[in-house]
C-alpha cells in the first residue's frame, strides 16, 4: 500500500478499533484492490474474535427444494424450470415426509426449505408442507421460504405479510432463510430479476418477520454485474433495518455461479474476491452477531480460510442442495459430521455444533440422534429480539 493508502486504511483501523461504524466510502475504499487483502482481513478477524471469540458453528441439517417449476426467470438461476421442461418437478406429500425422516435418521436438527415459485401450486400446497413436516417431525426446526416466496403467497391470498407470516409460524414455520436479496440496488437488480420481489418487499417482509418473532437470515449475491457500491449499499440497507429491529441473525454473502444460467459468459468470482467480500461484510455489519461461509459456495478450502476473515459459521452438513449444484458447484453433495468438524479445527477454531437460532445442542453420547438445544451461544442482549 503506498503511503495515501496507509494513511486512510488507519483512519478505518482507527474507527474499528474505537467499534465506530463504517461509512459508504470506508466501505468503498476497503474493496479497492490498491488496499491489501491481508490487512483487510487482519482488521475482519478482529472484530469476528471480538463477537464471536474462538469459535465456528455448524448445524447438521439437510435441504428441500419441493419444486424447481418457477414463474420467474432469474438471470442469474440455473435451478428454476418450466412446467413442460423435462427437468420440471413438483414433489408429492409422500416424497417431502420421507425427507423428514431421512433428516431424523441422519440427526439433523434443520431443514432449509425454499424452491420455485409453481404457478399451479396454490398457497395450501406450500403451507401443507409446512404442516406436515412440522406435526410429523417437530423437533426439526423448518427454515423456510424466502422473502421471495413470502411474496408470492400475499398476492395468491390477497392476504396482508402478517397474516402470511402468522399463518405459517402457526403450522410450524420457525424461522426464514436469506435468499431473494441479490443486490438491492435498482441499476443491478434490474437486470438480474427484474420481475420478482423489489427491495422494498424484500426489507418489508424481513421487517415484518421480525414483528411476528420470526428470526431471519440475510444474504448478498455478488460477483456479476455489480460494482463496490452496490455491493457496499446492500450491506447498508441490511444494517439499517437490523438496527430498527435486531431480527437478522446471520448474514452469508452467496459467490455467484454463472454455469447453466442467463450470465453463463461471466467468470466466477476468485478465491481472493470471496474473502474479501467475507471481511468487508463483517466490518459493514456491525450489528449482525454472524458471518456464514457457506462451504456449497465457496469450497471447502476458501470457507476454511474464510474463518480467519471474519465469518464463524460455516452453515452445516447439508444434503440435497440443489441450487448450487445446477450451477455448476463442485463441492461434495455433503459433509459428514467428522468432517466438517475437522475443518473447522483445522482452521484453529472450536466447532460447536448450533441450532437454527444459534442456541448450543447437545447430543446424547450414546446415540447421536437424540439431541436437545441448550442455551443461547449469543450473549443475552443479541439473542433476545
Ligand atoms: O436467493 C441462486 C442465490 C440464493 C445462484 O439463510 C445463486 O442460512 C450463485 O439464500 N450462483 C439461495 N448464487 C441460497 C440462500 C442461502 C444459502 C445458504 C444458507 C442460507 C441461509 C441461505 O442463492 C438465491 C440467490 O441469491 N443463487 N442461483 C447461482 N447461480
Amino acid at each position: 500500500m503506498n503511503q495515501e493508502t496507509k494513511a486512510r486504511f488507519r483512519e478505518i483501523r482507527d474507527k474499528v478499533e474505537a467499534k465506530e461504524r463504517l461509512s459508504l466510502d470506508d466501505g468503498i475504499f476497503l474493496y479497492d484492490p490498491a488496499v491489501s487483502l491481508q490487512a483487510v482481513g487482519e482488521l475482519a478477524n478482529l472484530v469476528r474474535q471480538r463477537k464471536n471469540g474462538n469459535v465456528g458453528y455448524y448445524n447438521i441439517n439437510t435441504h428441500l427444494n419441493p419444486t424447481n417449476v418457477c414463474v420467474y426467470r432469474c438471470r442469474f438461476c440455473a435451478f428454476r424450470s418450466d412446467l413442460r421442461d423435462p427437468k420440471g418437478y413438483a414433489m408429492s406429500d409422500e416424497q417431502i415426509l420421507d425427507r423428514g425422516r431421512e433428516a431424523t435418521e441422519n440427526g439433523c436438527t434443520e431443514m432449509h426449505i425454499v424452491g420455485g415459485l409453481h404457478h399451479q401450486k396454490p398457497y395450501e400446497w406450500y403451507r401443507n408442507m409446512i404442516e406436515i413436516l412440522h406435526s410429523e417431525y417437530p423437533q426439526i426446526h423448518l427454515k423456510g421460504w424466502t422473502a421471495v416466496e413470502i411474496n408470492w403467497f400475499e398476492f395468491q391470498t390477497k392476504k396482508s405479510i402478517q397474516w402470511v407470516l402468522e399463518d405459517l409460524k402457526s403450522v410450524g414455520l420457525g424461522s426464514m432463510p436469506g435468499g431473494g436479496a441479490e443486490i438491492f440496488h435498482p441499476e443491478v437488480r434490474d437486470q438480474l430479476c427484474e420481475h420478482k420481489a423489489n427491495t422494498h418487499a424484500w426489507i418489508n417482509i424481513h421487517r415484518t418477520a421480525h414483528q411476528v418473532g420470526l428470526r431471519t437470515n440475510c444474504t448478498m449475491l455478488y460477483g456479476h454485474v455489480e460494482q463496490a457500491f452496490h455491493r457496499i449499499d446492500h450491506l447498508i440497507r441490511l444494517r439499517e433495518l437490523q438496527d430498527e429491529t435486531g431480527g437478522f441473525q446471520v448474514f452469508i454473502p452467496l459467490a455467484f455461479h454463472p454455469e447453466n444460467t442467463k450470465l453463463s459468459d461471466l467468470k466466477k468470482p476468485s478465491a481472493l474476491m470471496d474473502l474479501r467480500t467475507m471481511a468487508v461484510s463483517r466490518l459493514m455489519l456491525d450489528n449482525v452477531q454472524h458471518i456464514k461461509a457457506y462451504w456449497i459456495m465457496l469450497g471447502v478450502e476458501t470457507a476454511q480460510a474464510a474463518l480467519a476473515y471474519g465469518a464463524d459459521d460455516i452453515d452445516g452438513t447439508v444434503r440435497h442442495e440443489l441450487i448450487y449444484h445446477d450451477a455448476g458447484a463442485t463441492t461434495p453433495e455433503f459433509l459428514s459430521i467428522d468432517k466438517i468438524r475437522n475443518l473447522i479445527s483445522e482452521a484453529g477454531r472450536e466447532p460447536i455444533e448450533r441450532d437454527t437460532v444459534y442456541r448450543r445442542v447437545h447430543r446424547d453420547e450414546q446415540d447421536f440422534k437424540k439431541w436437545t438445544s441448550g442455551e443461547s451461544v449469543d450473549a443475552p442482549q443479541v439473542a433476545t429480539l
